[in-house]
């Protein structure tokens, strides 16, 4: 069988990337920006250069259409200030409190269910999978706010790629870390712990799919998911787990945290809908984060948060208000 060129990176390139990472996430050596091999030739972007204590991880701008919003990002403060991640606390201000007791290295990623390859990947290892890339995506928070930030990482798709899934492979799950020692939360009744998330998967195949590693030009605060989380720009940020642990491929749809704990609230699509309301609340406006006052004029929320176009095909013909 004669292997495309383009789905495979070559070794050598791999391992310099994998030993740059290293270095950079055992903290030794800042690593100047462009330094890693797989972006010697491609135009390498300082993203929102900010003076930060974290380290820098370098990437590309997507070409990707749908992954260049033109709207303003949000301020990083407000990006990493104003949190959900109940492991830490229900205040929007408790993960960033909180969540420097999440120790992310050593961090691996267990593939199971019904692939080809299963296994353990290393973070190091997730790191150096593809090219980064830097995604603007609005992402709306089920509450009512949104933001926009210049996440980094790859397609989701491209590990999906690397286990080969069978062919009865329908549903992507991603479970997250429950760690009752470093995660105040977990324990407390809120959800049954550990937080998990799923996808369709032709939704985990969509290109848009980003699993992130970075935000801002730098690897992710603890807050927002470190080491490496889900981002579903078209679905309510729910969708979006962080700090994952497993990823499990399956027949049957899998059962998610928010759809356990509420089920009339909370669907397995949740994909934004300004036409489907919360059976407490209105979904037609939002607020965007840092820029419209609580008592300011709201913005309209819009079809698959502005995704239509990308990812409408993937539901036509279902009826969104029946699967919601
Ligand atoms: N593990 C885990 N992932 C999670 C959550 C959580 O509580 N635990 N909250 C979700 C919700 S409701 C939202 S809106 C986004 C928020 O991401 P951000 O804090 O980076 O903006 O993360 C999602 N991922
Ligand atoms: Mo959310």
């Amino acid at each position: 069988m004669k292997l495309q060129s383009s789905n495979i990176t070559p070794r050598t390139l791999v391992d310099g990337r994998r030993d740059a990472l290293r270095r950079m996430l055992s903290g030794t050596g800042a690593l100047a920006l462009g330094s890693l091999p797989s972006l010697g030739s491609a135009q390498v972007l300082a993203p929102t250069q900010r003076p930060g204590k974290l380290a820098p991880l370098p990437s590309k701008a997507s070409a990707l259409a749908g992954a260049q919003a033109m709207d303003k990002p949000t301020a990083y403060k407000d990006a990493s200030g104003y949190n959900n991640f109940y492991e830490f606390g229900t205040d929007k201000s408790d993960p960033a409190a909180n969540a420097h007791t999440l120790k992310t290295t050593p961090w691996a990623v267990d593939i199971e269910g019904l692939v080809k390859k299963p296994g353990r990947w290393a973070l190091e290892d997730l790191l150096a999978l593809s090219p980064m890339e830097e995604r603007i995506y609005r992402l709306r928070c089920v509450e009512g706010w949104s933001m926009v930030i210049p996440w980094i990482g790859y397609s989701l798709a491209e590990l999906i790629k690397r286990v080969e899934p069978l062919g009865n492979a329908k549903f992507v799950e991603f479970v997250t870390l429950a760690d009752p020692k470093t995660m105040p939360f977990v324990g407390s009744r809120m959800l049954d712990w550990p937080y998990t998330e799923g996808l369709r998967m032709d939704e985990a195949l969509h290109p848009l799919t980003l699993l992130a590693f970075g935000m801002y030009g730098e690897i992710l605060p603890n807050q927002n998911g470190a080491p490496l989380r889900l981002v579903v720009p078209w679905k309510y940020g729910f969708k979006s787990a962080k700090s994952i642990v497993k990823i499990r491929f399956s027949e049957r749809q899998p059962a998610t945290a928010w759809n356990k704990a509420a089920p009339q609230e909370y669907g397995f699509f949740s994909n934004v809908n300004p036409e489907v309301d919360h059976p407490r609340w209105s979904q037609a406006t939002e607020r965007r984060l840092g820029e419209d006052g609580v008592f300011g004029k709201k913005r309209k929320t819009l079809m698959f948060n502005g995704y239509e176009a990308q990812v409408g095909q993937l539901y036509a013909g279902m009826d969104l208000k029946k699967f919601y």
